[in-house]
C-alpha cells in the first residue's frame, strides 16, 4: 500500500501568509493531481496555540528567524503562523480534500515545536501517524507539501526511521531556504530515502 502525505499545505504557508514559503501555491495543483495515484492520503496541519514558544512574539527581545535553545533543543522562532481555528491554520481552499482520509496535527505543545508529522522535534512523544500508517498495511510514503526544508524534511527522516519506503516528491514542496533543501536532499538520500519528480508517480515524460 502506498500513501501520500500531504504537509502542511496551508494558507500562513501560501503566498500572502504569514510564513508564506517562496512558490508555496505551485504545490497545491501537483497535491491535487497526485492523490488518485495512491491508496490512502493523509494530511498534516501545523496547529499552534496562540502562546506557543515557537513564536517569537512569545519571548521578550526576540525576533522571527533568530535561534535560541527551548528546553535543550535548538529552536527557529518564526512569525505566528497557523494559530489553532484561524484562517491561515485551516487547509488550503484549493487544496482537493475529498480524498483525505485523516488529518494529523502537530505543534499543540506550546513547550515544544513538532516539524514532523511523526514526532515533535525532541522525539518525546508521537503523533500516532506512523501506527496508522501500519495499521492501514503501508509499506511505501510519499511526502509532499510545506515546507521543504521543515515539516517536509522531517517528515521524511522519521518516515525512513520508522521503516517505510520513503519518496520525497521534490517538485511537489516548496523550501524557505534553498540551501536547506539541498542539504536535506543529501541527508535523505543519505538515510536510503529516494528524490523523485512528480512525473514518476503520474506518468507522461
Ligand atoms: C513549518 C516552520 C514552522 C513547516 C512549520 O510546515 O515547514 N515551518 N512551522
Ligand atoms: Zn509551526
Amino acid at each position: 500500500m502506498k500513501a501520500l502525505l500531504l504537509i502542511d499545505i496551508q494558507p500562513d504557508f501560501l503566498p500572502g501568509g504569514s510564513l508564506a514559503v517562496p512558490e508555496g501555491d505551485a504545490v497545491v495543483p501537483l497535491a491535487n493531481a497526485l492523490q488518485p495515484h495512491f491508496d490512502l492520503v493523509v494530511a498534516t496541519q501545523d496547529w499552534h496555540p496562540q502562546n506557543h514558544k515557537s513564536f517569537a512574539a512569545n519571548h521578550a527581545g526576540r525576533q522571527p528567524f533568530e535561534q535560541i535553545d527551548l528546553h535543550g533543543l535548538p529552536q527557529v522562532l518564526w512569525p505566528v503562523h497557523c494559530v489553532q481555528g484561524s484562517a491561515g491554520a485551516a487547509l488550503a481552499e484549493s487544496l482537493d480534500a475529498n480524498r483525505i482520509e485523516t488529518i494529523f496535527r502537530k505543534g499543540t505543545d506550546p513547550e515544544i515545536d513538532s516539524y514532523s508529522g511523526f514526532y515533535d522535534n525532541g522525539h518525546r512523544k508521537a503523533t500516532g501517524l506512523a501506527d496508522y500508517l501500519r495499521g492501514k498495511g503501508v509499506q511505501q510514503v510519499y511526502v509532499a507539501g510545506l515546507a521543504a526544508d521543515y515539516c517536509v524534511y522531517f517528515t521524511a527522516k522519521d518516515a525512513l526511521q520508522e521503516g517505510f519506503d520513503t519518496y520525497l516528491i521534490e517538485d511537489a514542496t516548496r523550501p524557505i531556504s534553498p540551501e536547506g533543501f539541498a542539504q536535506a536532499k543529501a541527508d535523505l538520500e543519505q538515510l536510503g530515502g529516494h528524490i523523485i519528480h512528480s512525473t514518476a508517480v503520474l506518468g507522461g515524460h
